[in-house]
């Protein structure tokens, strides 16, 4: 699924309950506009996505999610120039949005929510995203635990990869991500982070990371570098950003991020200090 450098997705959330930025794009138009200015900044592909999976939202049935996301993902795919995904958990939404151009699936459930999305996947010849998540959005932030949480992710998209491919999915076709805020606590996604490099060699696809102006960065970020107080979501890019750097050079190849401008230019930046280096 990913060409030769790291690629930053932009994430376009038509939904009025998204975390960071719900309500703002729940309009088409406003989406679409939003997704155009997205690819301006340097996203080199979009993420669209219907239904909100942040913490404790409620679940959106398969017509309402549809339409939200069909008429904005068929003018992304017809003027943004670079590929579409959707964000879906459902296989008839990945299913139609495919119908009107979408390339990618990305399955915060890696195909679990719905027994049959690996099958529509493989039947399209369309890219998956599989990702880790502990439970679903409604109770994963309840009590996250783990042994050793890098082993148990690396365990469950190993699983999931495997049915991947035994659904007919190509392998070239095949990208993994740890989930980092879904049913982790905040120590759980720093040390992803931290072994994300263990993580990328032991599942042998692609790794996307999501990191965009998670809680987790707000809590990192309380009462540190000047910081009072926990910022809100649009006050935490900068964190972002340092994430997102961490991540591409650990050898992360999709970044999913609200503000592409500034991962675009970090993965051009790294590129030069590699190039230097080699
Ligand atoms: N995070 C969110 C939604 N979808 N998909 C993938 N593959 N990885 C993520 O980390 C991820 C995701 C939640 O963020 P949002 O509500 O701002 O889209």
């Amino acid at each position: 699924m990913c060409g030769s450098g790291p690629a930053v997705m932009g994430i376009v959330n038509v939904t009025p309950d998204s975390f960071s930025d719900g309500g703002r794009f729940l309009d088409a138009d406003a989406a679409v506009a939003h997704g155009l200015a997205l690819v301006e900044a340097g996203a080199d592909l979009l993420d669209v996505g219907g239904e909100s999976t942040r913490p404790g939202a409620t679940a959106v049935d398969s017509v309402e999610e549809r339409r939200r996301v069909l008429p904005v993902v068929a003018r992304l795919v017809a003027e943004a120039g670079v590929p579409v995904s959707i964000d879906t958990t459902k296989a008839d939404v990945a299913a139609a949005v495919i119908e009107v151009g979408a390339s990618i699936v990305n399955d915060v459930t890696a195909g679990r929510g719905d027994e049959a999305m690996l099958g529509a996947v493989a039947a399209a010849g369309v890219g998956f995203v599989a990702m880790h998540m502990a439970g679903d959005p409604r109770s994963m932030q309840d009590a996250p635990s783990y042994d050793d949480v890098v082993r148990e992710v690396g365990d469950v998209l190993v699983e999931r990869l495997d049915a991947a491919r035994a659904a007919g999915i190509d392998d070239a076709a095949l990208a993994a991500d740890p989930g980092i805020g879904f049913g982790k606590t905040v120590a759980h996604n720093l040390t992803l982070l931290a072994r994300l490099d263990e993580l990328i060699a032991r599942v042998g696809v692609p790794v996307l990371v999501g990191t965009s102006r998670k809680r987790f960065l707000g809590a990192v970020l309380r009462d540190t570098a000047g910081v009072v107080g926990e910022p809100p979501p649009a006050d935490r890019d900068d964190g972002t950003l340092a994430s997102v750097v961490w991540a591409l050079d650990a050898g992360a190849r999709i970044v999913r991020v609200h503000e592409p401008r500034s991962a675009a230019r970090a993965v051009a930046l790294l590129s030069v200090i590699r190039e230097a280096a080699a």
